[in-house]
């Protein structure tokens, strides 16, 4: 099993994580996406998406897509439980798991990707000759801004995303707090149930993973 992976970026990391949680190693070969190497077609081979995280079981089956690919050792590594147990929890935190990847993750990808001068020609992940659109990065700024503000909320009545447990929309979550400090937008004082949040999160050691 091989997982094809970056260690700066946030995609990869969030499966990073989850497989820390879980206390699964596996051997991981690293792509440099900067540079292109993930649009090589050496790599495009194996992954036609040009995406990270790409991985490829035994049997030379590739699957992407980073829930995708924590769904598959979800079922082969159950436990730590990550994506809920019965219908009720597993539908909660996926739901919470979207809210984090479409209301978090895509704003500040859009802020990045249509501001920083090495994606200026490839705005859309996985391609060349996309060019970035500077009215975008507003836009994903002011998506940042408001997904922070719905994380303090969420977070306001809960310890965790989807509730009492930690789950795989809190590694989400958190991949994209981290992210969005490339693009310098970080938790305030006005994010005091976040702030709580991911300082408790920071401190667990699939953080460093
Ligand atoms: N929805 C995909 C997104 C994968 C993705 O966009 N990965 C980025 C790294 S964070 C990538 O491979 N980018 C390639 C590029 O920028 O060309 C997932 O969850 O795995």
């Amino acid at each position: 099993m091989k997982l094809y992976d970056m260690k700066q970026a946030p995609n990869p990391r969030r499966l990073r994580m989850f497989l820390a949680e879980k206390g699964i190693e596996i051997e991981t070969v690293q792509v440099d996406i900067p540079s292109g190497e993930n649009l090589s077609d050496e790599f495009k081979a194996i992954n036609p998406r040009g995406l990270l995280p790409t991985l490829v079981l035994d049997d030379g089956t590739v699957i992407d897509e980073s829930v995708a690919i924590s769904r598959y050792f979800e079922q082969t590594h159950p436990e730590p439980n990550l994506m809920g147990t019965d219908a009720k929890s597993m539908a909660l935190i996926e739901s919470a798991e979207r809210h984090m990847e479409f209301d978090g993750l895509l704003s500040v990808a859009e802020a990045f990707r249509n501001s920083n001068p090495v994606f200026a020609n490839r705005a859309t992940q996985g391609t060349d000759g996309v060019q970035a659109i500077e009215a975008l990065v507003e836009r994903g700024r002011n998506g940042t801004a408001r997904f922070f503000a719905s994380l303090d909320a969420t977070l306001a009545g809960s310890r965790y995303v989807a509730g009492d447990t930690f789950s795989i929309a809190d590694i989400t979550a958190f991949c994209v707090v981290d992210f969005a400090k490339w693009t310098g937008m970080r938790l305030g004082d006005e994010h005091p149930n976040a702030q709580r949040w991911y300082a408790e999160v920071s401190a667990r050691p699939s953080a460093q993973a």
